[in-house]
């Protein structure tokens, strides 16, 4: 069975050459009953998406660009925690094939050195009251030289290559996409039994340990909003709780706002 240690995730692989995004094609097969646990990989992506409508640059062989179809049993504002438990996830699978320690960036963004190496997009199609679907999208950064990546992303972003010194031409160091997938399907599936076991706080106190966040002074955008305070904490419903500049505490969602470092 593919040399996987997970009885759910990845039980079914889907592997496309090129995608516009594979959080859209996912999107399509559970609209047509794909499995819980199903997973797309595409080599590239023509329309990558990050959040809000941004874009999510995907060149071909470099990365890892996968979305996997999950049917939990959750509402919908308990959806942020995949998104969280999939970050603690990413990182152990970094860690474990490369030796890389990468931080989280509250909600999804992962950084080696300050610059994002991973990012995580949570799409979901609920009914009312119950997820009916959710799309969990992960891209990883990994072959790419800095050169590879378009210019306007080249002072944010990194690759695992270029973290682990490939710019130092004579210590190339390129890393096995599906060494780090198969370890991530691995630790997905980890991750999700806690959810589906309703763990929520073992998956939010490991999310804490890996935080780049929490601690920091933040600058939180919201609309036409701006304000600055020091992040303190994360509920368990992923909320980050942020002691405002003002005297005020506010616990700010992920889906509306930006949070930048100051
Ligand atoms: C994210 O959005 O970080 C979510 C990215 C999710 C990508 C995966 S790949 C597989 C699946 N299929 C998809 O179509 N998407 C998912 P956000 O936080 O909005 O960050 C997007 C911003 O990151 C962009 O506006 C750029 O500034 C920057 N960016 C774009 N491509 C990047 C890359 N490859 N590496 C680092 N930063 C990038």
């Amino acid at each position: 069975k593919n040399g996987l240690q997970t009885d759910l995730i990845g039980n079914k692989i889907v592997y496309i050459k090129e995608v516009d995004s594979t959080n859209l094609y996912a999107r399509k097969i559970a609209l047509e009953g794909a499995e819980d646990g199903t997973v797309v990989i595409a080599d590239a992506q023509t329309a990558g998406r990050g959040r809000l409508g941004r874009n999510w640059s995907s060149m071909a062989g470099k990365g890892i660009w996968m979305s996997v179809v999950l049917r939990p049993q959750i509402s919908p504002e308990e959806v942020q925690i995949i998104t969280l438990g999939a970050s603690v996830a990413a990182i152990k699978a970094i860690y474990d094939v490369t030796g890389i320690r990468a931080g989280i960036k509250w909600p999804n963004d992962i950084i080696c050195d300050g610059k994002k190496v991973c990012g995580i997009l949570t799409e979901m199609n609920s009914e009312v009251e119950m997820v009916n679907f959710l799309i969990l999208g992960i891209g990883i950064n990994v072959n790419h030289t800095i050169l590879d990546f378009p210019d306007e992303i080249k002072s944010i972003a990194t690759s695992l290559a270029v973290y682990s010194g490939m710019n130092d031409k004579k210590n190339v160091k390129l890393f096995r996409r599906s060494d780090i997938i198969k370890k991530l399907l691995y630790e997905l599936e980890q991750i999700y039994n806690k959810i589906k076991k309703g763990a929520v706080k073992d998956i939010i106190d490991e999310w804490k340990l890996y935080s780049a966040t929490l601690g920091k002074q933040v600058r939180v955008i919201y609309k036409n909003d701006t304000y600055t305070g020091t992040a303190l904490d994360i509920r368990d419903d992923g909320r980050l709780v942020v002691k405002c500049d003002d005297g005020c505490t506010r616990d700010v969602f992920s889906g509306e706002v930006s949070v930048r470092g100051i």
